[in-house]
């Protein structure tokens, strides 16, 4: 389905997703992306460090860079987030900081600086996606981007309802994410090949539990969908 409904003030575009249409209007959307950090994606990084398969999360990045391409295109607002922390780590819990008890934690030296550490190489987000100048860049401390952060004032101020959500990880940060939006009022869209995991099973369980229940936290589409509806809006 790419059907376009006009109304008296803006137009409405139907993204062909399960479990039903997501139907969005430009002013009020914009691009959620999660986390797209070289610690992420990068061999070197704390993914890779943790020794995960870094390849898993690099699939996202073609389709994702089409997808910002027409979001900017059409007009729609990108946001990125980034995980990370203050250099002295006084935003850093003791119980995330222990969490896995493994020998790499957030804070040590790795191969691009000090790990999930603000200001640090592997902090930044992959070039490929590089944020353009005027696109929100919010520093989250915790899983989910409204945690400590400023994300709902911008979004509030913007009067955004409806988010597309894409990044990494599928069932960690995105999901913690979409969960967070869903109870503040938001439709969340999560775009399936722009999301990605360490661990391809918690990813399908990841999306399936989004779509549950009529959409229990919001609706899943591939890319190509969004790709199809928005020259219509
Ligand atoms: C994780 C994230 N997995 N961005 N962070 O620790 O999903």
């Amino acid at each position: 389905m790419n059907q376009a409904v006009a109304t008296a003030t803006t137009t409405a575009v139907a993204v062909d997703a399960e479990p039903y249409p997501y139907i969005l209007r430009l002013q009020s959307t914009v691009l959620l992306v999660i986390d797209m950090q070289r610690d992420f994606l990068e061999t070197g990084g704390f993914g890779d460090a943790l020794g995960n398969d870094v390849s898993l999360l690099r699939a996202t990045i073609d389709p994702m860079r089409a997808v910002m391409a027409a979001a900017r295109a059409a007009g729609m607002t990108v946001i990125h987030t980034r995980e990370g922390h203050r250099p002295d780590l006084s935003d850093l819990s003791a119980a995330k900081y222990r969490r896995g008890n493994f020998p790499t934690r957030i804070g040590d030296r790795g191969p691009m600086g000090r790990i999930l550490v603000r200001g640090e190489a592997g902090h930044d987000i992959i070039a490929e996606l590089a944020p353009i100048p005027g696109e929100p860049v919010i520093d989250k401390p915790g899983k989910g981007a409204f945690y400590a952060t400023d994300l709902e004032a911008i979004l509030s101020s913007r009067g955004i309802t409806h988010l597309i959500v894409c990044g990494v990880t599928t069932e960690v940060c995105v999901h913690t994410t979409v969960r967070e939006a869903n109870d503040r009022g938001f439709d969340c869209l999560v775009l399936s090949d722009c999301t990605g995991s360490y661990f391809p099973e918690l990813h399908e369980a990841a999306l399936a539990m989004i779509k549950a229940q009529g959409g229990i936290f919001g609706w899943v589409a591939p890319s190509s969908a969004l790709l199809e509806a928005l020259p219509a809006a």
